[in-house]
Formats: structure tokens, sequence, C-alpha cells
């Protein structure tokens, strides 16, 4: 009865990169609730406590409904009309531009940005203002994944995806609390594990026992940074007993040093010699014994199909390509791949962090289609595409996140246009980015749908449209494509970004009186904006710029989006290839049509990927490498930090949810049991944590979590005592430039 005149619109989860099928009840065009798809293979049906709350959002009431503006950054916003807010973002960037070209204006976006968005941002910026400076929150989050992937495999994501878990005999956990983080994919494990508790094997690498680490059969607990040495050490095993798939191997790998630099396996198993079982196992601080490593080896060796599954633990390391590489290596010498129930996933955090930046070109090397900017050939293609005269995007990559935040502290940047994210919160050692946000001659504009943190440093902030408020599509972890469509309209005077970043673009045009910027929104020019403008972005991203690319998405239409229970994975060329759900694994012959289509042997796989020419695996000698601050005397505790499950990210939305607030109200630290102790610290006792940056002042949660000598806490709390970007350091992997959120050093004390 309750549901009586409701109708029920399908599209995906706003929140994490599990990419849950969802559907909004929406009655006289009010939001009613929100509810999983059972008949979707995606999430059967589940949703996180955070999934089915967040539609909250919807009708709250600090949602920004008008644009606000202030002249200088101390005086009060003023509510102004569209027509005025687009004036002053053309004018203020019209002005950057002319004064100092595309270096002094930067776009700062989003995995949480629609795929359409995120590009024609990046258009806009590039064949528009000659800017590579485009970023996005994915560099503090994916950035070494996407190193990892292009340097092992030679072809940015995942091989495979979720539905290897149902066919899984080993799981490998490493540096992900994916309980938390990715539940609903967590589910899925755990049933697999409870129904076959004997036969199928979870192995958990953490230095902190976490909710993930309840399924696990063993748990390797280790001192923070030391798990390069770890997998090195699996390596060794596999290698010394002989192990490895030595077919796979002879036919498929190749061993590497450098980019350029070829080595032999007679090398890599020299190099492995520093890593035996029991030199691995000190290194690792005496927590566990060179036997379990043998196991573990073993396990991942000899089951019939082993999935590992990472996040940010390895990802945000000073060191994090080469941390995904080993992970990868171990895949490649057991051949645990291509096959049903084996793959080397790394699991997304934001849910079009790899459809829309990854893909969509939200980075500053990168081009739409998986094209690095470097390369002139790939950026004449996406010139021709857009009808822009050759040369019109820069040769040389923008600046990446830290750089960019740096360059806005240091006045370089003029003009900044920040998207969907928080950065006054999410940057590391946020205190030294915030400084430059609050200069009065960087010119800021925000597009969210609250105040946040962020919004408070700038001079313009346009209130946008939430999910199912708008039109777009989402890419999540396993390739995957889905469509989202409006639902209801968006409150007061909110706007899609799509529309926005159009009407600004056409007022730059004037403003500079440059036709060519005038092209880049010619294809869109009066388009209805809650459907068509969209589609005809999605068009003209996917049918030019990802045709015969490796995430080739010209079959996923609106149209087939729209049929498919649960979207498409590419490479989906074509309708009817998208219209059976893409593919399941790429390089698979008979499965993947691009390895078809490159094939030139009779072998069952084919390594199209566009950064391995060789068409090879590569298999890489890299050493243990320390974290850039390690304890000593005067910080002598780890320090990391994460997520928790009923929180997402800045707490922007979910701290606006009662029913989420209530269930985790604010941060705390984690202390293992014999380190408060020493400390004389007891559950509930306020502490002081510490470094060479900030200070933070939390309750302590005294819980056999974290292993000794190094505390917890959860990144989400915006409280200016207990936002823990305050402490950690901003150091960066000199590959994918991804910061070291994971490991930094403090001080712990009671106060
Ligand atoms: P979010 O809260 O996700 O955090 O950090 P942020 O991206 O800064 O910000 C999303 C914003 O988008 C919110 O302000 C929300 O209100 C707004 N929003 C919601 N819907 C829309 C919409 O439709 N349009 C627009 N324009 N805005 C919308 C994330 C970042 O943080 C990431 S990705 C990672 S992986 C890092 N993780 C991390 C960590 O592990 N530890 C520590 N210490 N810090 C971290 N920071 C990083
Ligand atoms: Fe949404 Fe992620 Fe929860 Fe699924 S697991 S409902 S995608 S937040």
């Amino acid at each position: 009865k309750a549901e009586q005149g409701v109708s029920w619109h399908r599209g995906s989860c706003r929140l994490c990169g599990v990419g849950c099928r969802v559907e909004l009840g929406v009655k006289d065009g009010v939001p009613m609730g929100l509810r999983g798809i059972s008949d979707s293979r995606t999430n059967f049906g589940f949703v996180c406590m955070k999934g089915m709350h967040f539609w909250k959002c919807m009708r709250h009431p600090d949602r920004l409904t008008m644009p606000l503006y202030r002249e200088k950054k101390s005086d009060a916003f003023k509510e102004i009309s569209w027509e005025q807010a687009l004036d002053i973002a053309a004018n203020r960037f019209g002005t950057a531009f002319r004064q100092g070209g595309g270096e002094a204006v930067a776009y700062y976006g989003s995995g949480q940005a629609l795929t359409e968005e995120t590009y024609l941002f990046q258009k806009i910026m590039r064949g528009g203002l000659q800017s590579n400076n485009v970023e996005g929150n994915p560099r503090l989050c994916m950035a070494s994944a996407v190193g990892g992937y292009l340097s092992s495999f030679g072809a940015d994501e995942p091989i495979g995806g979720y539905s290897d878990l149902e066919k899984a005999h080993c799981f490998f956990i490493v540096g992900s609390n994916t309980a938390e983080a990715h539940p609903v994919l967590f589910r899925r494990i755990m049933r697999r594990k409870l129904d076959n508790r004997e036969t199928v094997k979870v192995i958990n690498v953490d230095p902190r026992v976490s909710q993930t680490s309840r399924i696990a059969d063993m748990h390797l607990q280790f001192k923070p940074g030391t798990d390069l040495a770890l997998l090195n050490a699996m390596a060794h095993v596999i290698v010394e007993e002989k192990l490895y798939d030595e077919e796979f191997v002879k036919t498929y790998a190749t061993f590497r040093k450098g980019k350029n630099e070829k080595t032999t396996f007679d090398d890599f198993k020299a190099k492995l010699a520093d890593y035996t079982p029991e030199k691995a196992a000190k290194m690792c601080g005496d927590t566990f014994s060179p036997d379990q490593i043998r196991t573990a080896a073993r396990w991942f060796a000899g089951s019939k199909g082993t999935v590992s599954l990472w996040t940010m633990g390895l990802n945000q390391r000073k060191r994090g390509v080469w941390a995904n590489n080993l992970m990868h290596n171990l895949h490649i010498l057991t051949g645990q791949l291509l096959k049903d129930g084996a793959d080397s996933l790394s699991l997304t955090g934001q849910p079009n962090a790899c459809g829309g930046v990854r893909e969509g070109g939200g980075l500053c090397h990168i081009l739409p289609g998986h094209r690095l900017v470097v390369k002139e050939k790939l950026r004449r293609q996406v010139e021709n595409s857009w009808g822009v005269p050759e040369g019109r995007i820069p040769a040389k990559p923008g600046l990446h996140t830290m750089a960019m935040f740096s360059a806005v502290n240091e006045g370089k940047i003029k003009a900044i246009w920040i998207n969907c994210t928080s950065p006054v919160q999410s940057l590391p050692n946020c205190n030294l980015y915030n400084k430059g946000m609050e200069r009065d001659d960087v010119f800021i504009v925000c597009t969210d749908i609250f105040h946040t943190l962020t919004t408070q440093k700038a001079n313009l902030v346009l209130p946008t449209a939430f999910h199912f408020e708008k039109t777009g599509v989402y890419g999540c972890t396993e390739r995957r494509s889905q469509l989202t469509r409006k639902a209801i309209d968006p409150p007061g005077e909110a706007k899609p970004e799509v529309w926005i970043v159009r009407e600004w673009a056409s007022k730059l045009a004037a403003k500079l009186g440059d036709p060519v910027i005038a092209q880049c929104v010619k294809p869109f020019e009066g388009l209805e904006e809650g459907y068509e403008l969209p589609k005809a972005i999605w068009d003209e991203y996917t049918q030019k710029l990802t045709a015969h690319r490796d995430n080739d998405l010209r079959g996923a239409t609106y149209e087939v989006l729209g049929q498919m229970a649960d979207g498409v994975q590419w490479p989906a060329p074509t309708r009817e290839h998208a219209l059976t759900g893409g593919t399941v694994k790429k390089f698979v012959k008979g499965i993947d049509p691009m390895a078809d289509s490159e094939s030139k042997d009779d072998l069952p796989y084919q390594f199209y990927g566009p950064a391995h020419p060789d068409r090879t695996l590569w298999i890489w000698l890299r050493d243990q490498a320390d974290p850039e601050e390690v304890p000593d005397a005067e910080y002598p505790f780890y320090l990391s930090t994460g997520r928790i499950i009923d929180h997402w990210h800045t707490m922007s939305m979910t701290g606006r949810i009662p029913e989420l607030l209530r269930a985790n109200p604010y941060a705390y630290v984690e202390i293992n049991p014999d380190d408060a102790k020493k400390l004389g610290i007891g559950p509930g006792d306020m502490v002081e944590i510490k470094s060479r940056r900030g200070v933070n002042i939390l309750p302590a949660k005294v819980y056999q979590g974290p292993v000794e000598g190094m505390v917890f806490v959860y990144w989400h709390d915006q409280h200016k005592d207990r936002m823990i970007n305050k402490v950690t350091k901003d150091a960066i992997d000199p590959g994918s430039k991804e910061p070291e959120f994971k490991i930094c050093a403090v001080q712990v004390k009671r106060v």
C-alpha cells in the first residue's frame, strides 16, 4: 500500500567503487526511498548502510540552491543569478588566461563526477584554454594502481572482475579493509568462504586487524611499509619450490629492470635471494614466522583460482606502483590470471574514478580513451575529433594534484575550478595547501551540492544537481559502465554540471573572442540538459574518442545501457557485443573481441595493451623501499588513516544523514593495548596525535587492531581537532605522484 503511486527508477549507487545497482522510489516528484535491485549480478539486491541512505541528500535542507559570490574571501557570500555567476566565472578565467596562458588556470575534479562532466570539463580546458592542468581526486586514490597495471600488463584496469569471486579458491586481500570500504563486494567474498569453509582460503595481509580479517584463515600483520619485502618473499618461495607456471611465463612474460631494460629469469631469481622468508619476516618486524610466508605462497600458487584484492594500503604509498607491480608479479608467475576465478583485482575507491577520470581524460597526463598527452599522434587524434587546430593541446602534461596545489600556494594558478571534491580536507598535510586557497589573488569556483570546508575558501559557489537529479554514466572497478537517468528535479536553481560548463564555455569564447572555444561546445548548443545534452556528450566521447582504443565503448550507447540490468563491461566495440554485457575477461580470445581482432597467432590470449608494444606481461625486479617518514626517537609511532563503513570521505554527505552520524559521530584513534598500557592510555582518554606538520586530539579506542607501534585514525571527520590530514604527510610516489596517506611518524600522548 505504501508503494502506491511510487515509480522506481534504476541507476547505480552514488557512493563507493563497487557500483551496486539500486532503484530510487519517487512519488509526486519527491524521493521516497532506495533499494537494491535483486536481478543485478553486481549486488544481488544488497546495499550497505551508507548506500541505503545517500538519497537523503536529495531534499536535504542544507542543499545549495542559488549561485553564491563574493569578491574577497573575507566577504560574506551573496546570492546572484546564473547569468551573473557565469559572467563572473568567464571573466575571471578569461583574465587569468590572458595574463598567464593555460598555466594560470586549472580544473580539479573527482572520481564521483559523471563521465560526461569530466569529459566536457577537460575538453574545454584542453581544447579551449590550452591547458593540461586537469586533475582530480583519483590521483589521491588510484594513480598507483594505474601505474601498476600499465607497467605490468600494458593496459590500465583489471583483466577480470567480480564474477571471479564466486569461482575463486583463494583470496589474497592486501592493504584493503574490504568489509568496510567495499561492503557489498565483501559480502560476496564472505559468502564464498562461508559456503566452502575448508576449500576456500582467505589470506589477509595488513598491519591492522580489521573487520576484513574476521574471515581470514591467515592474517599476516607487519610493520607498516614492509609489504614489498613480503610480496618478494612469496615470489621467492614460488620460484624456489617451482610453484610457478613455467609454460605461461615462457609464453607470455618478460622480465624487466626498467621500461627499456629487459632482464632474465635468472636475474629475477638472483634478486629474490635477498628475500628469503627468514629475511623478509625479519624486515616485516618479526610479527609472523617464515613458514607462514611459505604457506601463503603455496595457497596462492596452488589454488584452482586466486583473486587478489587491494586498495589504498598499496596505492597510497611512496612506492605504490612498485607494490602494485609485485602483486601482479605473483599472478603472472603462477598463471593465476585470465582463467575463471583468478585475477589481480585492484578495487576502486570511488564510483567513477575508472570510467570518468582514468578513461575520460581526467588527469594531467592523460587524454580521453587511455591516451597519453606526451604522444603527438594521440594528441592529434583528439584534436581532429574535436575539430580544433592541431597543436591546440599542449605537449607537456599539466600539474599533478600536489604540484597543482603547490602552484596555488605560490599564486601561479590564478583561477581554479574545483568540482565534486573538497581538497581543503582531503589533501595530505592540508594546512599547508589551505593557505594558498585563502589567497585573494587566486579565484576559486566550487561546484557542489552542499557547503564544504572548500566552498568556504571559494569566491563563487555554484549549486549542482545530485545523483538521480541528472543523467549520466559511472564506470566502476570492473570496467563496467552504468547509466543513471534523471528521476527528480534538483532543488531550487541547482543545475547539472554539463549545463554549467557549456554555458560558461560559451561566455568564455565570447569574452576571449576565441572561435576554437566556441567550436568545443558547438555540438552541444541548445540541447535540453536533463537527457539530450549528456547523451550528446557521451556519444561524442564513446563514438569518436574510444573507437579502437582498449576501452572501446561504441556499443554502449545510452539506449543499450538503458536496457542492460548491470550496464556493460568494455571493450564493447559493437552493439551486439554490448548487449551480451560486454567483456568479462580482457585479452581472452573468444571472450574479448579486441583480442580476437588483434590476434596474430593461435595462442588463447592476446595482450594488446597500449603500453607494451612487445605484447607481453612484464615481471618486475623491485626492492623493498622504506616509506618517506619512519618513526624515530622524537616521533616514535606510525600513523595510518582510512575509511569506516558508515561514512564517505569528507562526510559532507554522510555527516548530514542522522542515521549515519549517530552510528559513528566522531573520529577516534585506535591504539594497540600493549602500546596503550605503556603510555597509560585507557579507552575514551583524550589523546594527542602530533606530527611534524600538525596535531589532532582524539578519544582513544584501545583495540587489538593496529600492530604494535602503529595508530590508526579514520579520516572523515571535519572537526578542526580531528581532521587527520593536518597531520599526514604529502610525500608522493615518484611514478604515480600519489601521496603516502598511509604512513607517517607521530607522537602519541594522553592529554
Ligand atoms: P568527498 O567527500 O568525496 O571527498 O576526498 P574528497 O573528494 O575531497 O567529496 C565529494 C564532494 O562532492 C562533496 O563535497 C559532496 O558534497 C560533493 N558532491 C556530491 N554530489 C555531487 C554532485 O553531483 N556534483 C558535485 N559537483 N558535487 C557533488 C576524496 C579523496 O580523499 C580520495 S578519493 C582519497 S582515496 C583519499 N583518501 C584518503 C585517506 O585514505 N586518508 C586520508 N587521510 N586522506 C584521504 N584523502 C583522499
Ligand atoms: Fe553503494 Fe558501495 Fe554500499 Fe554498494 S557497497 S551500496 S556501491 S556504498
